[in-house]
């Protein structure tokens, strides 16, 4: 029987579809174990084939339960879904966010989901580093759909666009009075939004103020093959607008697969992860080789913190 965790075998079973071996392989290249650039590497070569969708909003509009109804929507359809779910504040190691999990759980059993929560640890470029990383672990998998969820946070609202295909904003009735006051970044990377909580008074309002604040109404002579951000009233709570929801995101896979927009926004990913790769490797390895001697020259002036940090990128 081949080691738990040598990496040829943890390949071919994340590929068959075997959730242990996917959870395992994701730490590794999460946590940049050894081994983690061989699984990475044949990993890869699944990019593309899955719709990253990633849920943003403000905390508490819903997108766990949203998130939650969307995994019951597509596993009535037969298709595997891998969850991500994101927390940029937190720092607590591999950490499961109890709520979130919670409203998610009920499909935690499924074997045609897969579900892991992650956490940054403050290093540099780490979440996204570990974004990509999981992604490509899931896409071999065999996920046909992955769901990131995100706080959005302004920059994180901004980072999510790079990872994700499609982006899924989520707001609430209570947000109506404060559209306009919304971050300029969401507006712009949203490519679907969604009124969720509509069970609640002032949805009508709030669709309305989105649509007017996106400037929807005014692009009927536009170009066709331009994708209009839909604006749609949801309640997951209830269930109700999730199989709209769920045709829009469809429609927003096909829309990227025909335009040509698809490859381009896979194109700027792959340039966003090879961007954390070297940043994360170039700073490591300076990093290194900071020694007791160098601060020591500091200290006596012998140098000075640019002169010593050009010398250490260079020798890198
Ligand atoms: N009335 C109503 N409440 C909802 C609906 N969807 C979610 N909620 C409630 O809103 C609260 C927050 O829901 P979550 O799904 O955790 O929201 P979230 O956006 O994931 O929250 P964070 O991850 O903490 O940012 C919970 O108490 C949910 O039960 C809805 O459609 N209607
Ligand atoms: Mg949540």
């Amino acid at each position: 029987m081949p080691a738990k965790n040598d990496p040829t075998d943890l390949i071919k079973r994340v590929r068959r579809g075997d959730h242990v071996a996917a959870s395992r392989a994701l730490s590794i290249v999460v946590n940049d174990a050894p081994a983690s650039e061989v699984l990475a590497k044949e990993f890869f070569k699944a990019s593309g084939l899955a719709q990253k969708v990633g849920v943003s909003g403000p905390p508490g509009a819903g997108k766990s339960t949203l998130t939650g109804r969307l995994i019951g929507h597509y596993r009535s359809q037969k298709l595997k879904v891998g969850v991500l779910m994101v927390d940029p504040s937190s720092s607590i190691s591999g950490g499961a966010f109890l709520g979130d999990r919670l409203r998610v759980m009920e499909h935690a059993t499924d074997d045609g989901v897969f579900i892991r929560s992650l956490a940054s640890r403050g290093m540099i470029g780490g979440l996204t580093h570990a974004i990509f990383g999981a992604i490509h672990v899931l896409e071999a998998l065999g996920c046909d759909k992955i769901l990131i969820e995100t706080v959005g946070t302004g920059q994180d609202e901004v980072e999510i666009a790079s990872v994700a295909d499609t982006v899924l904003y989520v707001t609430t009735p209570a947000m109506g009075d404060e559209i306009q006051a919304m971050k300029a970044g969401a507006m712009e990377i949203g490519d679907i939004f969604v009124v969720n909580k509509a069970d609640l008074a002032g949805k009508d309002k709030a669709v309305a103020d989105l649509k007017a604040a996106l400037g929807l109404g005014h692009s009927a002579g536009q170009a066709l093959k331009a994708w209009e951000p839909p604006v749609l009233a949801a309640s997951a709570k209830n269930k109700e607008g999730i199989l709209e929801l769920a045709k829009e995101l469809d429609g927003h896979w096909k829309h990227l697969r025909a335009s040509g927009e698809g490859r381009a926004r896979l194109k700027r990913q792959h340039a966003t992860e090879l961007q954390f790769w070297i940043q994360r490797r170039v700073i490591k390895s300076a990093l290194e080789r900071v020694n007791d001697n160098i601060l020591e020259e500091l200290l006596s002036h012998k140098t000075d913190p640019a002169s010593i940090g050009r010398k250490l990128l260079k020798n890198g």
